[in-house]
């Protein structure tokens, strides 16, 4: 008998599927995944063939198609990415975050941008907040240390699955443990030993902590597992500035060098972030001369 299902939780091959009737059915991937090179992953959706006798296992059949998957954490069908920034302690890594922006665009993720810690500094954070904004970039202030933000967050956040980014002691955990309303991780990073268990790729789940929101309980996405972009891939990630690029006198224009370039125009009129824009030129940059060393 054929069923469908969603898969939301992944141990040592072991795979939790909640079924369509809500209850959640134990099942082991077929065998021909493995000729094919494919692993079931949490949150991908799939057809089981459940057990008719007793020491038959449930199998995974069929995997239906993805619209993405990350390597770490090991999760499919990613809607949303909280990259997570704090106003201070670690001082924000702005590069990164305008990087796993493009990367979101490129795998059809929504990013949202969290400036944590808040507490530091309120106006600097919503200074943050803006540069993202005014980029079309769906920004929010937040403070782990408090409870009260944990519902407004969970009410932006889109249904669908989402994961947590950014560097280390942003505040992940701690915001992961608000969402869900319970202490799932340590946090201080006190806890390398135990999370790096959690982090080996055989394991991965999703918990849902609002209706039909799901959350990877593992932070990732990081910039060493994506592939290299060229400088025309990455420029067409600035999809803000896909809007003014019409108006460019070059066709193909980089907006950096060029005269009478409207995105340089709409940043001098700050309807573009400049903050963004000069980290843009500086990425181009550092793109444009990795990608002619690719072969070297
Ligand atoms: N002041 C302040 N500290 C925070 C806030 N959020 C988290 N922290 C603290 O920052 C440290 C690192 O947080 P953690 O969640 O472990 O960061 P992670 O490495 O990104 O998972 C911990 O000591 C947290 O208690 C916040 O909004 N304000
Ligand atoms: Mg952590
Ligand atoms: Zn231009």
């Amino acid at each position: 008998m054929h069923n469908c299902g969603f898969i939301i939780k992944c141990v040592a091959g072991v795979y939790d599927v909640l079924m369509e009737d809500n209850s959640i059915c134990s099942a082991y991937a077929a065998g021909k995944f493995r000729n094919q090179n494919v692993t079931p992953l949490a949150g991908d959706k799939v057809a089981l063939k459940l057990s008719e006798r007793e020491n038959e296992k449930n199998l995974i059949t069929e995997i239906f198609p993805r619209k993405n998957a990350l390597v770490r954490p090991p999760v499919a069908n990613v809607d949303t990415l909280l990259i997570t920034l704090a106003v201070k302690k670690p001082n924000p890594d702005l590069k990164l975050a305008d990087y796993l922006i493009c990367y979101c665009r490129l795998l059809d993720i929504e990013p949202i941008v969290l400036i944590n810690k808040s507490d530091y500094d309120l106006s600097a954070a919503q200074n943050l907040a803006q540069q993202f904004v005014l980029s079309g970039v769906r920004a929010f202030v937040t403070q782990g240390s408090s409870p009260d933000g944990a519902e407004k967050l969970k009410d932006v956040i889109n249904e669908g699955i989402t994961c947590f980014s950014g560097q280390s002691a942003v505040g992940k955990s701690t915001l992961t443990n608000l969402l869900l309303g319970k202490q799932m991780f340590q946090t201080g990073g006190l806890s390398k030993k135990t999370e790096r268990g959690r982090h080996t790729t055989r394991h991965s789940e999703i918990v849902e902590f609002a209706k039909g929101k799901w959350l990877a309980d593992t932070p990732g996405f990081s910039l060493l597992e994506m592939p290299e972009l060229s400088p025309e891939q990455f420029k067409e990630l600035y999809f803000e500035y896909s809007e003014y690029a019409g108006d460019c006198r070059f066709n193909g224009c980089n907006h950096i060098h060029e005269p009478d370039c409207a995105v340089k125009q709409a940043v001098e009129e700050n309807k573009l972030s400049k903050q963004r824009y000069d980290r843009y030129v500086e990425l181009f940059e550092e793109i444009k001369e990795k990608w002619r060393k690719r072969y070297d």
